[in-house]
């Protein structure tokens, strides 16, 4: 499977209001299907005051007028399942908004039906100084407790002010999830990407953090929390009665730690949606910006490949809603498509399920914006106004350019005309200047465009077992400039070589590689000559030859290089070059 991401708003707009909406998905599903994948996932297209843009639900059964109705979202779904296109909606679970019916009531007091469906506190008094139950932050703004008068009472909220946290100890709010998730698994939708699902246990003691990082204050006692494995299995039931895939986002776990809720006979999810690969050019989140490291992402990879090996299955991805553009990020702007194209096959290619976000296929780029006041982003605001704000001003927005995840929401380009082909009036939010080049109809054209490059890897990806099944190992670990890794299957082998490199660099294909191979293809003999001659030590290096088939590479058409004749000479690779070679 692969998966394409669709973040609603900046999408397609159909309906020409500038916003994002279900008639302009319906239009672009035989892109999405052209594009190779096998399904969508749509972020939240729920009922949403979009404090944190559909994250923050307000009612888990019915379409935000924004972006049509329910009979909207049926259409798409036929159409979707018409073109072989699975449909995973967003279950956000941890929190709702405080919009929702549920918290409105939950705030009228403690002894109503919805008293106890979030996670409300007293107050502790300090020489008559009224402060909150603990000293735990949020991940999005300031302390995790918001107080409410009525109530007299102080709610947590893991994130924004107006993402109050459910109460999951209550069995009735199971139940509501149980309701939800049946809800739309008998429309017909086929699983679940589960947002936050790691923190919905909290350590009912609730206890101090220690304060060393505000954000993550705190996180010990809800990140997989004491009865997570529980409260998933009685989801996990539902989801199995209908066969759905469940998909976890989990912000803060490891490979072990995954492993507890995906491998194994008692796994409650499909996949884990981890996020080491996410952080090599940050630490903890994207705001705060470390010059990129290669070798962290490598190890980051790497330790997932082999972490999960046979028992569990990696969710792929280099780019979501949460974060600022891949290709600012791991890539160059000198050399867009090249490193744009090479950022494609470095993930597709590992062992996993790809997740593919809305432009990412077309080099979509970070958007710059002049002033604060520009960007919707809850998470950029506070950081501008709270974290180095002694800074000149030019400076502090700089911060705002590489770290914000406006830029993953800024209107897909789908073409060269006004609004960039979006919408057919100005659009909710700004438009990446870059729109007159970068753009689904001009790159549709263009063989060695970013796009086709993304078409090319997932159709490699789709007709390949080796690709699909086979393992992973990776080279050159030490390497600064290479990530190489190797999959293998029955007798086939393929090595997949990115250079992250701003220059060309030289390379020796790893013998270990070579010497493995029991290649039967028509160069099978001079293959097999060169495989017992190097194991037997019998002949000099000079005169050994290794053929390989170069199956894909994003210097493009310009590299006619079908079969690289003697693999035991140096290779180089241009800035940012992908090489993937079948022996
Ligand atoms: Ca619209």
């Amino acid at each position: 499977m692969s998966f394409y991401q669709i973040w609603i708003r900046s999408f397609a707009d159909g309906n020409g209001d500038g916003i994002g909406d279900l008639k302009g998905v319906y239009e672009k599903l035989d892109y999405i299907r052209d594009l190779g994948v096998d399904g969508i996932w749509f972020s939240p297209i729920f009922p949403s005051p979009n404090a944190d843009y559909g994250y923050d639900i307000s009612d888990y059964k019915n379409i935000h007028p924004d972006y049509g109705t329910l009979e909207d979202f049926r259409r798409v779904l036929d159409k979707a399942h018409s073109l072989g296109l699975k449909v995973l909606l967003d279950l956000v679970i941890n929190h709702t908004s405080d919009e929702h019916p549920w918290f409105v009531e939950s705030c009228k007091g403690k002894d109503n039906p919805y008293s106890d469906y979030y996670i409300w506190r007293d107050p502790v008094f300090k020489k008559e100084n009224r402060l909150p139950p603990n000293n735990w932050f949020s991940q999005f703004e300031g302390l995790a407790w918001e107080y409410n008068e009525t109530r007299g009472q102080y709610y947590l909220h893991v994130f924004a002010r107006k993402q109050p946290d459910l109460n999951m100890d209550n069995p009735k709010v199971r139940e509501e999830v149980k309701n939800i998730m049946r809800f739309w698994l008998d429309m017909g939708v086929d699983g679940f990407r589960e947002d936050v699902i790691t923190y919905i246990s909290k350590d009912k003691r609730l206890p101090d953090g220690i304060p060393f990082i505000p954000a993550i204050n705190g996180l010990r006692f809800y990140n997989e929390g004491p009865n997570l494995h529980r409260f998933l299995s009685e989801f996990r039931e539902v989801a199995l009665g209908y066969g759905a895939v469940q998909i976890g986002e989990a912000p803060n776990t490891s490979v072990a730690g995954a492993r507890k809720y995906i491998a194994g006979p008692d796994r409650v999810l499909d996949m884990m949606i981890q996020f080491e690969t996410m952080m090599a050019d940050c630490f903890l989140a994207d705001y705060i910006h470390l010059p990129f490291s290669l070798r962290k992402l490598k190890r980051a990879f790497s330790r997932w490949q082999y972490g999960l090996g046979d028992d569990a299955w990696n969710a792929l991805y280099l780019e979501n809603h949460d974060h600022p553009r891949v290709l600012n990020r791991y890539g160059s702007l000198d050399h867009w498509r090249a490193s744009g194209s090479m950022l494609a096959a470095c993930f597709i290619l590992q062992r996993g399920t790809p997740f593919i976000y809305q432009g990412q296929e077309l080099g979509m780029t970070n958007i710059a914006l002049d002033s604060i006041e520009k960007y919707n982003d809850v998470v950029s605001i506070y950081a501008y106004h709270h974290f180095h704000t002694r800074e000149k001003e030019e400076k502090r927005l700089k911060r705002i350019h590489v770290s914000s995840r406006d830029s993953a929401r800024t209107p897909m380009q789908w073409s060269a005309a006004d609004n960039a082909g979006f919408s057919a009036c100005k659009p909710w939010f700004y438009v990446n200047p870059n729109y007159k080049t970068v753009n689904a109809e001009s790159e549709d054209r263009d063989p060695e465009s970013i796009l086709n490059f993304y078409r090319q890897c997932l159709a490699l990806r789709k007709s390949s077992e080796t690709l699909l099944k086979g393992s992973y190992r990776e080279y050159m670990r030490r390497s600064r400039h290479i990530y190489m890794f190797e999959r293998a299957y029955r007798d086939e082998r393929i090595l997949v070589i990115c250079s992250f490199s701003e220059k060309p660099v030289s390379l020796r294909i790893p013998r270990a590689f070579l010497l493995k191979n029991r290649a039967k293809t028509d160069s099978g003999a001079a293959v097999q000559k060169a495989y017992s001659s190097a194991a037997e030590g019998m002949e000099s290096e000079k005169k050994r030859t290794m053929q390989a088939e170069v199956i894909l590479d994003n210097y493009g058409t310009s590299c006619t290089v079908k079969m690289m004749s003697d693999c035991l000479k140096p290779v180089v690779l241009q800035p940012y070059e992908v090489k993937v070679l079948r022996i």
